[in-house]
């Protein structure tokens, strides 16, 4: 049976998970993976000699106008596997980075507010056997998912998101890479009229990132479509973004028109930008400080106080046999 969801995204009811099943499914995952073995400118700052984006102190707004999440499983779920509470839903779409709004995440809602992301094509072609082009309608083939993770920004600062997608080891197979594709590469859209961060100078627009292959083909690996049950807002990068919960934030790139399979690795937008500072793994990792701050530690947003940072953000079991034998600290 489908649900449909206001969204107009057909979830299977398979998929609308009330709380204690979550439990159970948790932990049935950690078993499945102990027998298997197996975000910047802070990321986000221009230059090394600009001003280190810094986090604001200020708790996102409360006063903006609610949107309330349809009362879905994603709304019903509260924790994640850790047992930390989600953010709120205006916790995650008042703070936000998505420099070709602005750098001020909290004026990134309003400035995305009215961006067109309908009608909207998503190309995948590179190193493929069956390049395609699809329409947000197209990705409905793709069953969709909840995935409940944390967000954790090179800044320093984490969120935990309940997101709406699926795995984009799905769409890779669909074009099937060829035998020679040893990364993917994603573009976000050049829309220099719409996202007024994109006349600024300090970057090579448009945003670009990738992944290696395998990395790509992680069950993790999210192509987000909505959050909290509803289809995604602009400022989360609508129509479609993707979520690599392990590395920081910046990774998770936004708004996405262009996906290649390739055989060299991608240079990123920040790897383009400040490559001292921005290297193309990005994964999570106390021990390996930003040359302008620790990384050992972060502040969830909505909290006071400080968490300790996790290894791959906590998803260490799930990914790090995808960097055995590799130094992380030369491969940052
Ligand atoms: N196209 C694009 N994607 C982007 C960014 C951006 O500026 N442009 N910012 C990144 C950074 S630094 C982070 S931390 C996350 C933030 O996602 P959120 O705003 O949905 O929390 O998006 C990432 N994806
Ligand atoms: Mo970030």
């Amino acid at each position: 049976m489908l649900i449909k969801k206001q969204t107009g995204i057909e979830i299977p009811s398979s998929e609308i998970t009330p709380e204690h099943i979550y439990r159970t499914r948790r932990q049935f995952m950690k078993s499945a993976v102990a027998l298997a073995g197996g975000v910047l400118l802070a990321s986000c700052a221009p230059r090394a000699e600009e001003t280190a984006m810094e986090e604001s102190t200020a708790v996102p707004p409360t006063t903006t106008p609610k949107t309330e999440p349809a009362t879905t499983t994603a709304a019903r779920a509260t924790a994640d596997e850790l047992g930390d509470p989600l953010n709120t839903f205006e916790q995650i779409t008042n703070y936000n980075n998505y420099y070709e709004f602005t750098t001020d995440k909290e004026e990134v809602a309003k400035l995305a507010k009215d961006f067109p992301t309908s009608p909207w094509q998503i190309e995948v072609g590179g190193m493929v056997n069956k390049p395609q082009t699809f329409s947000i309608d197209d990705l409905r083939a793709f069953e969709q998912e909840e995935r409940i993770y944390r967000l954790r920004c090179v800044e320093a600062w984490s969120m935990i998101i309940p997101w709406m997608g699926f795995p984009l080891a799905k769409l890779l197979q669909a074009v099937e890479p060829t035998a020679d594709a040893k990364y993917v590469r994603f573009e976000t859209i050049l829309d220099p009229d719409n996202m007024p961060g994109q006349r600024s100078p300090w970057f090579n627009w448009p945003y670009v990132e990738g992944l290696r292959l395998d990395e790509a083909m992680n069950d993790l690996t999210l192509m987000a479509t909505g959050l909290y049950g509803k289809e995604l807002m602009p400022q989360s990068g609508a129509p479609l973004r993707l979520v690599v919960p392990w590395k920081y934030g910046f990774k998770s790139i936004k708004s996405i028109v262009k996906i290649d399979l390739v055989d060299k690795m991608p240079v990123s937008l920040w790897m383009d930008s400040a490559p001292n500072e921005y290297g193309f793994y990005a994964n999570v990792n106390p021990e390996v400080d930003h040359p302008r701050w620790s990384q050992a530690t972060e502040r969830r947003i909505g909290e006071l106080g400080r968490r300790e940072t996790l290894m791959f953000n906590g998803y260490a079991e799930q990914v790090a046999y995808l960097y055995d034998g590799m130094d992380l600290r030369a491969n940052f």
